[in-house]
């Protein structure tokens, strides 16, 4: 059974559960470190609290992207110029997206959601603000190569992944992706990438554990999500929200740990957590010039151009896939 339940297309079974949330979550809590994969953070309430995230003072990333996007129109225009279809990877922020299509004078804009809802509300926002711009949504899984419309096969493209959402994804897997980018945008085309930078711990830290305890609430929200939707008994009040640095890995951890020995139930299976053990719920992975760089042209991008905001918290990079000149 397939449901458009929320926002995106999600496979039911009969009883209504969604089969690739059970499998992820039975299959993490059964691996000796428990996780569940990030995206599943992402239910509506989870989504309206990364909102909230976002303006709590502790959560800089946002503040310090906006400020790039703002103050640096000029060199964007010179460095990308006009005319191209701008691919955005993911529907678009409201706030981010209008300041980059102001100063480049794109010929097209291409959001990518794999959730409709959401991508048709911000393409309609956007459209709004720009009334001579096309626009063309697609709704699909940007993980996977995307088959762009016809109308922009011709323009010159440009890829748009803001956010620094590459570091929610393992090096293994951002490769994946940003060669699958390579692949949906083809020869030639650029990628403006924002890439959070490694800073003082304790400035990190607090960017994931914000003294409001909106961050707490958005990684306890997933415990609730299993219990909702998984037919789950989690005693989520004896679990507390953890932000961990993880420095051989360059990143913060997120997890739920376990303030007692507790056994609980998810979709008829039984499992324990003991008193200090945790379910690892999302990395972060921070970034220097030199990793986020590797990371590009492990991915088949060459970096060209690189800008920070005013207090050197946030980059934004704009690669080229080109074949490149140098040998080997
Ligand atoms: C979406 N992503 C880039 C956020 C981040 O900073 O890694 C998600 C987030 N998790 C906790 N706070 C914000």
């Amino acid at each position: 059974m397939t449901s458009t339940k929320g926002l995106a297309l999600v496979d039911l079974d009969e009883t209504g559960i969604d089969k690739a949330f059970r499998s992820d979550v039975l299959e993490g809590l059964s691996q000796p470190q428990k996780a569940v994969p990030a995206r599943w953070l992402y239910d509506d309430a989870g989504s309206q609290l990364f909102e909230d995230i976002t303006k709590v003072p502790e959560y800089y990333p946002t503040r310090a992207e906006t400020e790039i996007l703002r103050d640096r129109g000029q060199d964007f225009a010179e460095a990308i110029g006009s005319g191209r279809a701008v691919v955005e990877f993911g529907s678009g922020s409201s706030v981010k997206t209008p300041l980059l299509l102001e100063s480049i004078s794109p010929a097209a804009y291409v959001p990518l959601d794999i959730a409709g809802d959401f991508l048709r509300a911000a393409a309609a926002d956007l459209s709004a603000k720009f009334p001579g711009l096309p626009v063309f949504p697609v709704e699909a899984d940007f993980m996977r190569r995307v088959e762009l419309p016809e109308e922009v096969a011709d323009m010159p493209k440009m890829g748009f992944f803001p956010g620094s959402t590459i570091g929610n994804m393992v090096p293994r897997t951002a490769v994946d992706l940003l060669r699958t980018m390579r692949d949906t945008l083809g020869e030639g085309s650029q990628l403006l990438i924002g890439f959070d930078l490694i800073k003082d711990r304790q400035v990190l830290k607090a960017a994931y554990d914000d003294a409001a305890g909106v961050t707490a609430e958005f990684n306890l929200n997933l415990a609730r999500r299993i219990n909702r939707e998984l037919d789950g008994n989690l005693d989520v009040a004896s679990l507390k929200h953890e932000a961990r640095w993880n420095d051989d890995f360059a990143r913060i951890e997120m997890h739920l740990v376990a303030q007692r020995d507790m056994e609980f139930e998810v979709a008829g299976r039984k499992f324990t957590l003991r008193r200090g053990e945790t379910i690892h719920t999302e990395n972060s992975h921070k970034f220097g010039k030199r990793s986020a760089n590797t990371l590009l042209l492990a991915g088949g991008w060459t970096p060209v151009s690189r800008w920070l905001d005013s207090k050197e918290r946030f980059s934004l990079i704009l690669a080229e896939a080109s074949i490149p000149r140098s040998a080997p």
